[in-house]
């Protein structure tokens, strides 16, 4: 089982690799990821003070190419960087640093095959779980569709695919089918609403990637895991600082960014809210992502993206939905887990959201039309 209890405790080693200043007096898991296993490391400098890193052992069985990641990792962040400071930001808190180790590598494997990186612990910080304010969710969107446009003459054909068909739609239903198929611990039985929900939907699946090959919609470079808590709020301006978790910069579509954003941010209830009563889609929040998504993408979507932005949201919904519920299939292999049933709950909030936007398809659409100024 992939719970908590199982991170990760052999890291003196991994630690002593990398190079800080000052004692190490804390060590601590960190944060609320489903993948990789995370720490907070605290460390005393001569005169008293304390510097902060994290260190992150990569999820090896889902990136299964560490070396080819640190390259995105390392070239993307340094990228941003210069583009940061040119627009008078502090690049040391508005990206990721990785930290070398001591002979000057991007990560450190271990002798049982563990890869450990380190990043400079962005200070004074608040991570979301969910949308506080309408005002968060705004300066979020505006986040994420900056860091778009920021990588938009980002050389794409260098960057390494570090999952295969992240967001191809159809390739996870195959895997989702394979799953309910093979069935390995019985627990179909738990879920035959939920895989009923799914199946109905297989022609939904296609929609985006079909125009992707038709060349009816640009491949960009995107973030491709734009939920909330993968950017840092600053804790004194409460602004959208930092966008984290660059494991899943590819080449993708806008949608998939938009999308996943409005899945998890613009639903009432938690990802793995039990009550379904209180999972429905915020019509509200998600009219205030599209309109601070557009100004961040500074307007250079184009009108079929704009058009296709509702069918983003729903396919990263469900997309997301049948990734949960072929994991718990599976037994909990992928997804970190918290208590049992948690990807099944979890394949059921998608789902309810799901529906919820198929029953408010028609507002949808017309808020993005309003916001976009089209007829
Ligand atoms: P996962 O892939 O498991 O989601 P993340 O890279 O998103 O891992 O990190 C997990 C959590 O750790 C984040 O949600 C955030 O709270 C925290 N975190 C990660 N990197 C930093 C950083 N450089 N500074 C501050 N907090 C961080
Ligand atoms: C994972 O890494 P994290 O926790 O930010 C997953 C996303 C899912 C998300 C669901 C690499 O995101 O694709 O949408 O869980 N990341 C990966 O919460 O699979
Ligand atoms: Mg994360």
């Amino acid at each position: 089982m992939n719970s908590e209890n199982t991170v990760y405790d052999k890291i003196d080693n991994a630690i002593a690799q990398f190079t800080q200043k000052g004692s190490l007096i804390e060590k601590k898991p960190y944060g609320n990821g489903h993948i990789n296993d995370t720490y907070l490391l605290t460390y005393e400098l001569s005169g008293g003070q304390t510097r902060q890193y994290i260190l992150q052992r990569m999820n090896h069985s889902i990136f299964k190419r560490p070396k080819l990641l640190m390259e995105n990792m390392v070239n993307v962040t340094e990228y941003l960087r210069k583009i940061i400071a040119a627009q008078g930001g502090d690049p040391d808190r508005e990206t990721l640093n990785v930290i070398k180790t001591k002979n000057g590598a991007s990560y450190y494997e271990d002798e049982n095959h563990n890869y450990f990186r380190m990043f400079l612990f962005i200070e004074n910080t608040l991570c979301l779980e969910k949308v506080e304010s309408a005002k968060d969710f705004y300066d979020s969107a505006v986040a994420f569709g900056n860091f778009q446009r920021m990588l938009v003459d980002y050389p794409a054909h260098t960057l390494h695919e570090t999952i295969p068909n992240f967001h191809n739609t159809p390739s996870r239903f195959a895997d989702f089918k394979k799953a309910v198929e093979r069935d390995p611990l019985g627990r179909s039985a738990n879920a035959k609403p939920e895989i009923a929900f799914a199946l109905a939907r297989e022609s939904d699946t296609s929609i985006l990637t079909t125009l992707l090959e038709k060349g009816m919609l640009p491949l960009r470079v995107t973030h491709n895991d734009t939920k909330l808590n993968n950017i840092l709020f600053d804790k004194d301006t409460r602004k959208a600082l930092c966008i984290i978790d660059l494991d899943t910069v590819m080449p993708g579509l806008s949608l998939y960014d938009f999308g996943d954003s409005i899945r998890f941010g613009a639903s009432t209830g938690a990802e793995d809210e039990t009550d379904l009563d209180k999972v429905t889609l915020d019509l509200s929040l998600f009219e205030t992502f599209v309109s601070g998504f557009l100004k961040g993408c500074g307007e250079s979507l184009t009108e079929r993206e704009i058009e296709m932005l509702p069918m983003g949201a729903k396919l990263m919904t469900y997309e997301c939905g049948i990734r949960f519920l072929a994991d718990y299939l599976e037994g909990d292999v992928y997804f970190k887990i918290h208590r049992e049933n948690h990807n099944l709950d979890r394949a059921r909030t998608q789902f309810k959201l799901v529906a919820d936007m198929e029953k408010k398809w028609t507002d949808m659409e017309k808020i993005i039309r309003q916001q976009a100024g089209l007829k």
